[in-house]
């Protein structure tokens, strides 16, 4: 029996607490066939390997706001980069001096309740959420409302010293609709959080990092630079297993403690199956780094 096939009996065996959806180990889902030309983003692949993806938001004169195509756009070349087996990690980037400054709020401003709902408006925006590869926000400038919302869709937050982080719906006469009350909170606690979203004050990177909402702060021009070397860090690693693990990670947004630990601890148990778990350990054994060939 191959170590993959034993996954899958293991897996099969997880308690129902653990979607099966959720633990695909070699998907071969092609989601777009091609084309890869772009209005309002552009993507390419970085690092010494070129194994880390990198989408910069491109739509400057409105401040990268997101409009509905531009996330459609997003969406698909996130999707792309994730069945990419070439890509480790993604990075997700916008300009000096925006990295979103939000919804597009000229193409909502005169929505209605009833059109929100009965077409479904703005629901395309999880794209960056559902990705299984771990994305890399490399902000600099405004991330507010929605700029905010889809940089914490992310796994890791970099931001250059001048970033400024903002839920402003409040001005506008409404409230975040894609995490800024949710994942926020989560990030820097309520009284934090409430005191964002109640006055739709920005706060600094350094802040920002001070909160918890963002892992490292660097010069603004070598943000991104840091960001695809994290990415490039990420990508020598098992992808299997960072998938195993970034999923894990998440869980505990999700679980009580509890299902958390036992999740984690049946995540643990099945790397035990592949063939990369026993590379990892023997090329330790060995004093020779490891080459994962993720199965
Ligand atoms: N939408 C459309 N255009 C925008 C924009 C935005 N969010 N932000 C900036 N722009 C445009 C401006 O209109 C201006 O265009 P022109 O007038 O030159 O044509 C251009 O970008 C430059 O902006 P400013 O002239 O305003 O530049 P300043 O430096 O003076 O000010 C600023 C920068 C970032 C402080 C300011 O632009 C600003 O306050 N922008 C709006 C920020 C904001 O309120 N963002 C939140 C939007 S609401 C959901 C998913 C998502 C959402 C909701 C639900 N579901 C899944 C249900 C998200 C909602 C939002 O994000």
């Amino acid at each position: 029996m191959t170590p993959s096939h034993f996954s899958r009996i293991l897996i099969s065996k997880l308690p129902k607490i653990i979607p099966k959806s959720t633990i695909n180990f070699t998907s071969t889902i092609k989601y777009y066939s091609t084309p890869s030309t772009y209005q309002f983003i552009k993507v390419e692949k970085s690092g010494e390997k070129k194994n880390v993806g990198v989408i910069t938001l491109d739509r400057p004169k409105a401040l990268n706001a997101l409009c509905q195509d531009l996330v459609t756009e997003l969406n698909e070349a996130i999707q792309k980069f994730d069945s990419d087996n070439s890509v480790g990690a993604i990075v997700l980037t916008g300009n000096e001096r925006a990295f979103a400054a939000g919804a597009d709020i000229k193409e909502m401003a005169d929505n209605t309740f009833s059109k929100n709902i009965t077409s479904a408006f703005l629901e395309h925006w999880s794209g960056v959420a559902k990705a299984r590869k771990p994305v890399i926000a490399a902000v600099n400038g405004y991330a507010l409302g929605g700029g905010c919302e889809i940089a914490m869709m992310c796994d890791i937050i970099y931001a250059g010293d001048k970033a400024k982080f903002g839920q402003p719906e409040i001005a506008i006469g409404t409230i975040p609709g894609a995490g800024g009350t949710q994942r926020l909170t989560r990030a820097i606690g309520k009284s934090k959080a409430m005191e964002m979203v109640l006055t739709g004050n920005q706060i600094t990177a350094e802040e920002a990092e001070k909160a918890g909402l963002v892992s490292k702060v660097f010069p603004a021009d070598k943000v991104v630079a840091e960001a695809v070397k994290l990415g490039e860090k990420i990508a020598s690693h098992s992808q299997l297993t960072v998938t195993l693990a970034k999923e894990a990670v998440n869980k505990a947004y999700e679980m009580t403690l509890q299902e958390g630990l036992h999740f984690e601890k049946r995540m643990f148990q099945a790397t035990f199956s592949t063939d990369d778990q026993k590379e990892g350990m023997k090329a330790f054994i060995e004093k020779r780094p490891p080459k994962f060939t993720n199965q």
